[in-house]
């Protein structure tokens, strides 16, 4: 796969001279009372020692953008640790992801190299607390994306599109959650699989999505279910960064969101998707749980 030159350029490198944005929110994130790199560590540590936490926004009551300053602090710890920055990730871009998990907010995460999983692969399921896996497309971007797009111009700012999966493990017991605990929690992101990507943008708000255990299908639906058309999520995801001073480049990748439900993963699963005209991506689960 075509490995993206990825960076995060905050506002403030655009603009040198005005003040760190990140400065400003954090003197008044601990004026309301909230650690945000306290809570950061508490959910990275738990994605690294794979083991649940409680809800946190009940107790520590943050609100939205506090949630994405959690993740965006979180993300940067993995940074740290010299993972590499490779995409975004859209959530709850699908009714079924919405009723499933009983969040009705679009959502969206930060991914790094360290959650590609090879296709075709096996994939040791003690990397995850309770993983999950659903059917997703993934965009490859040929261009920066430095603004919002509108629909017409998504195509334009594409190299292809995968089938893919994403395997979602929330940090939070029970995988139980409220919007601002999700967004914090880097919307459950844990593992993307990717199959080959296919120039072929035409159609995609209507081929036809089944997810397969052991051959035997888990997950029917439609491209469609993707907010009527999962070019949208491209321009989700470029409205998003914009609003949030980041640059996509080019060579990034976007994951649309789930167009079904989850399905919880087992040991010893061979797993696929087949998307309409755009073939299969799998993988294998270890015997071990
Ligand atoms: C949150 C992530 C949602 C999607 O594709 O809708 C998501 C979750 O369900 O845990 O990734
Ligand atoms: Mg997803």
């Amino acid at each position: 796969m075509k490995r993206a030159q990825w960076h995060l350029t905050d506002v403030a490198d655009h603009a040198p001279g005005v003040t760190d944005p990140d400065a400003l929110y954090a003197a008044a994130d601990a004026a309301a009372g909230i650690d945000v790199p306290a809570l950061a560590r508490l959910l990275d540590e738990a994605a690294r020692t794979r083991v649940e936490t409680d809800p946190l926004a009940p107790v520590h009551g943050y609100d939205l953008a506090q949630a994405y300053r959690i993740q965006r602090a979180s993300i940067a710890l993995r940074h740290a640790r010299g993972e590499q920055p490779v995409g975004v990730k859209l959530g709850f871009t699908s009714r079924a992801k919405m009723i499933q998990m009983g969040v009705d907010s679009l959502i969206w995460g930060l991914l790094t190299d360290a959650m590609l999983y090879e296709e075709g692969s096996v994939i040791d399921l003690a990397d995850f607390i309770h993983p999950r896996v659903e059917p997703e497309l993934c965009f490859l971007t040929s261009r920066a994306i430095d603004r919002p797009l509108t629909l017409l111009e998504a195509a334009g700012y594409l190299e292809g599109v995968a089938p893919a999966m994403e395997i979602i493990d929330s940090r939070y017991r029970n995988f139980k959650f409220n919007l601002e605990d999700v967004v914090a929690d880097n919307c459950s992101s844990a593992g993307v699989v990717v199959g080959e990507f296919s120039a072929d943008l035409s159609r995609l708000n209507n081929r036809g999505v089944t997810m397969r255990f052991n051959g035997r299908p888990v997950a029917l639906g439609s491209t469609g279910a993707i907010l009527g058309n999962p070019l949208r999520s491209v321009v989700q995801a470029s409205q998003l960064a914009s609003a949030a001073g980041l640059v996509l480049p080019a060579g990034s990748l976007i994951m649309a969101g789930a167009a079904t439900a989850a399905e919880a993963l087992a040991p010893g699963l061979h797993v696929s998707v087949d998307i309409g005209g755009l073939g299969r991506a799998e993988f294998l689960t270890g015997d071990q749980p």
